[in-house]
């Protein structure tokens, strides 16, 4: 009773530092609600209940994937790279004559496509979730904390937001800010709930443009502002993804910040993102609960990871 009034003080104390114009220079924004030891961040909130809810979404057999198939053609931020090799065919062997391929594959593998973005990838200046602070944790070959391989196993119910539909479009504008009242009303719109413990995906219709128009695709993008992800801190979700490279909006349209919106979800809130998904699917079926499924791969000391995460109704 004790820890649960701690966590819900804590968890206002998040909300409304969260609210302050300046994002993070001042106001205290650690420990977490979970304990300043912890490195699950919004993790936490994955429980046995939230898995039978997820269950009990399972009625049509309906499997959507999420994942984008990572190939060299695909639109890459900034100067990350991509690169699968074929070294070598080994073989043949035996009488049978057994062939084998393997692979080499060199990327910001957390980071490039479909990915999910960890509580090591981002910070406030040198501070991190829960306050940790760079110096301490953050080494070139692999972080020694906050790394991928803490979050575990997501599986529990996704509400998809299809804030394209709610606007009468197909794809949002590349600098379109996702206001509350944009969440709110397709919420509404759509009849939809969030409940804590959800995974939240919003559609923009900007992944149209994976593969085909991969300049404009990564050239800004349209995306959750600052007072929608306020919302769905108050929500008390466990990810926010999306299909743009960013989630949030890009440009953000206070020409000062640079992705604000990851700083208020990952290590003010340690709630996670997840970047490219393939959500045109879903928004066709309008599917907008469903079960979701997701493992982090368990590279450790990483900041993100790729995947093909499920949504299963
Ligand atoms: C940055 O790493 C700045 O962005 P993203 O998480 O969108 O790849």
């Amino acid at each position: 009773m004790r820890g649960r009034l701690l966590r819900t003080i804590c968890s206002i104390a998040l909300v409304t530092a969260a609210a302050a114009p300046a994002l993070g220079q001042s106001d205290r924004w650690y420990p977490s609600p979970w304990g300043p030891e912890d490195q699950r961040g919004a993790a936490n909130r994955l429980t046995p209940e939230k898995v039978l809810e997820a269950r009990n979404l399972i009625t049509r057999g309906s499997v959507y994937q999420l994942g984008h198939v990572y190939e060299q053609a695909m639109p890459l931020f900034g100067t990350r790279h991509f690169s699968l090799r074929i070294p070598q065919t080994y073989g043949p062997m035996g009488v049978n004559r057994t062939m084998y391929h393997d692979e080499v594959v060199s990327a910001e593998i957390g980071q490039v496509s479909t990915q999910f973005d960890g509580l090591g990838h981002i910070g406030i200046g040198d501070l991190f979730y829960n306050g940790n602070d760079r110096a301490d944790f953050s080494r070139g070959d692999g972080l020694l904390k906050l790394g991928i391989e803490n979050v575990g196993a997501i599986a529990t119910r996704g509400v998809l937001i299809d804030v394209a539909a709610f606007k009468g479009v197909a794809v949002l504008d590349g600098n379109y800010e996702i206001t509350r009242a944009d969440v709110t009303g397709a919420l509404q719109r759509q009849g939809t709930e969030i409940h804590s413990g959800d995974i939240v995906l919003v559609h923009t219709g900007w992944g149209s443009l994976w593969l085909t128009d991969n300049a404009r695709f990564g050239a800004s993008a349209p995306g959750v502002g600052l007072d929608a992800a306020r919302y769905l801190v108050e929500k008390e979700v466990v990810l926010v993804g999306s299909d743009t490279w960013a989630t949030e909006v890009v440009p953000n349209p206070n020409p000062e910040l640079q992705f604000p919106v990851h700083q208020l979800l990952i290590p003010r809130n340690g709630i996670y993102i997840f970047e490219n998904l393939v959500t045109e699917e879903l928004a066709r079926d309008r599917a907008y609960e469903f079960a979701f499924f997701y493992a982090p791969l368990k590279l450790k000391g990483a900041t993100g990871s790729p995947g093909n995460p499920l949504a299963i109704r």
